[in-house]
Protein backbone atom coordinates (compact mmCIF):
# COMPACT_ATOMS: atom_id res chain seq x y z
CA UNK A 1 0.00 0.00 0.00
CA UNK A 2 2.36 2.47 1.04
CA UNK A 3 4.45 1.73 -2.16
CA UNK A 4 1.41 2.31 -4.15
CA UNK A 5 1.28 5.70 -2.74
CA UNK A 6 5.02 6.50 -3.32
CA UNK A 7 4.58 5.32 -6.90
CA UNK A 8 0.94 7.94 -7.31
CA UNK A 9 3.22 10.40 -5.70
CA UNK A 10 5.80 10.09 -8.37
CA UNK A 11 3.53 10.39 -11.28
CA UNK A 12 2.37 13.49 -10.08
CA UNK A 13 2.91 16.24 -12.10
CA UNK A 14 5.40 18.72 -10.58
CA UNK A 15 2.75 21.95 -12.48
CA UNK A 16 0.78 21.38 -9.39
CA UNK A 17 2.49 23.65 -7.47
CA UNK A 18 1.70 27.34 -9.10
CA UNK A 19 -1.48 26.98 -11.44
CA UNK A 20 -2.29 30.23 -12.83
CA UNK A 21 -5.23 31.27 -14.68
CA UNK A 22 -4.82 32.80 -17.80
CA UNK A 23 -7.66 34.88 -19.88
CA UNK A 24 -7.98 35.38 -23.59
CA UNK A 25 -4.31 34.80 -24.32
CA UNK A 26 -3.12 36.22 -27.78
CA UNK A 27 -0.31 36.74 -30.28
CA UNK A 28 -0.71 39.67 -32.29
CA UNK A 29 0.39 38.61 -36.02
CA UNK A 30 2.49 40.71 -37.87
CA UNK A 31 3.95 39.73 -41.73
CA UNK A 32 6.70 37.47 -42.78
CA UNK A 33 9.21 39.61 -42.87
CA UNK A 34 8.78 41.02 -38.85
CA UNK A 35 11.01 38.40 -37.11
CA UNK A 36 9.18 39.08 -33.92
CA UNK A 37 5.63 38.92 -32.43
CA UNK A 38 3.87 40.25 -29.35
CA UNK A 39 1.58 38.10 -27.19
CA UNK A 40 -1.01 39.50 -24.81
CA UNK A 41 -3.41 37.95 -22.15
CA UNK A 42 -4.58 38.35 -18.31
CA UNK A 43 -2.83 36.32 -15.93
CA UNK A 44 -4.47 35.99 -12.43
CA UNK A 45 -2.62 33.89 -9.48
CA UNK A 46 -5.23 32.24 -7.37
CA UNK A 47 -2.71 30.37 -4.78
CA UNK A 48 -2.07 32.43 -1.76
CA UNK A 49 1.51 32.87 -2.42
CA UNK A 50 3.13 34.49 -4.95
CA UNK A 51 5.06 33.15 -7.97
CA UNK A 52 8.10 33.61 -9.81
CA UNK A 53 8.10 33.21 -13.47
CA UNK A 54 11.88 32.81 -14.28
CA UNK A 55 11.78 31.58 -17.99
CA UNK A 56 9.87 30.52 -21.08
CA UNK A 57 10.14 28.40 -23.94
CA UNK A 58 8.15 27.26 -27.33
CA UNK A 59 9.17 25.15 -30.39
CA UNK A 60 7.02 28.05 -32.10
CA UNK A 61 10.18 29.83 -31.29
CA UNK A 62 13.57 30.59 -31.03
CA UNK A 63 13.44 32.58 -28.00
CA UNK A 64 10.52 33.97 -25.64
CA UNK A 65 10.88 36.58 -23.58
CA UNK A 66 8.45 39.17 -20.72
CA UNK A 67 9.06 42.97 -21.61
CA UNK A 68 7.71 46.06 -20.15
CA UNK A 69 7.43 49.07 -22.98
CA UNK A 70 8.85 52.32 -21.12
CA UNK A 71 9.08 56.04 -22.81
CA UNK A 72 11.87 57.24 -21.84
CA UNK A 73 13.09 60.69 -23.32
CA UNK A 74 9.55 60.72 -25.27
CA UNK A 75 10.83 57.50 -27.12
CA UNK A 76 9.40 53.95 -26.49
CA UNK A 77 11.80 51.25 -25.52
CA UNK A 78 11.50 47.97 -24.35
CA UNK A 79 13.01 45.79 -21.35
CA UNK A 80 13.24 42.51 -20.19
CA UNK A 81 11.57 41.07 -16.92
CA UNK A 82 14.24 38.47 -16.19
CA UNK A 83 11.45 37.43 -13.41
CA UNK A 84 8.21 38.18 -13.40
CA UNK A 85 6.42 37.63 -9.57
CA UNK A 86 2.58 37.12 -9.99
CA UNK A 87 1.41 37.86 -5.74
CA UNK A 88 -1.10 36.22 -4.44
CA UNK A 89 -4.43 37.13 -5.91
CA UNK A 90 -3.07 39.49 -8.14
CA UNK A 91 -4.36 39.61 -12.06
CA UNK A 92 -1.54 41.34 -14.49
CA UNK A 93 -2.63 42.69 -17.28
CA UNK A 94 -0.07 42.19 -20.39
CA UNK A 95 -1.51 44.20 -23.17
CA UNK A 96 0.16 46.73 -25.95
CA UNK A 97 2.20 49.78 -24.65
CA UNK A 98 2.61 47.85 -21.59
CA UNK A 99 3.79 43.94 -20.25
CA UNK A 100 4.29 41.74 -23.21
CA UNK A 101 5.13 38.34 -23.94
CA UNK A 102 8.05 39.12 -26.81
CA UNK A 103 8.10 35.69 -29.03
CA UNK A 104 11.39 36.10 -31.33
CA UNK A 105 12.31 34.15 -34.29
CA UNK A 106 9.00 32.18 -35.52
CA UNK A 107 9.46 28.89 -36.68
CA UNK A 108 7.05 29.07 -39.47
CA UNK A 109 5.47 31.88 -40.83
CA UNK A 110 2.20 32.48 -38.28
CA UNK A 111 -1.39 32.42 -39.41
CA UNK A 112 -4.26 34.11 -37.84
CA UNK A 113 -6.26 31.36 -35.97
CA UNK A 114 -3.72 29.10 -35.30
CA UNK A 115 -2.38 27.92 -31.94
CA UNK A 116 1.04 27.98 -30.07
CA UNK A 117 1.90 26.12 -26.94
CA UNK A 118 4.45 28.33 -23.84
CA UNK A 119 5.99 26.26 -21.32
CA UNK A 120 6.10 28.48 -18.00
CA UNK A 121 8.81 27.76 -15.58
CA UNK A 122 8.77 28.89 -12.16
CA UNK A 123 11.65 29.11 -9.89
CA UNK A 124 10.75 26.08 -8.22
CA UNK A 125 11.30 23.97 -10.63
CA UNK A 126 7.75 23.43 -11.84
CA UNK A 127 6.34 24.45 -15.23
CA UNK A 128 2.83 25.10 -16.98
CA UNK A 129 1.92 25.51 -20.16
CA UNK A 130 -0.27 27.97 -21.87
CA UNK A 131 -1.95 28.40 -25.27
CA UNK A 132 -1.96 31.66 -27.33
CA UNK A 133 -3.85 32.13 -30.44
CA UNK A 134 -3.02 34.10 -33.43
CA UNK A 135 -4.87 37.55 -34.45
CA UNK A 136 -5.03 39.47 -36.71
CU1 LIG B 1 8.99 43.43 -26.53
Amino acid sequence: MSRLLLILTLLLPAAVYAELEFGDPWIKNLPPAVPVRAGYMTIHNPETQAVRIVSLRSASFARVEIHQTLMQDGMMRMEQIENLIIAAGETLQLKPGGIHLMLMQPAQPTRPGEVHRITIEFDDGSSQDLILTVRK
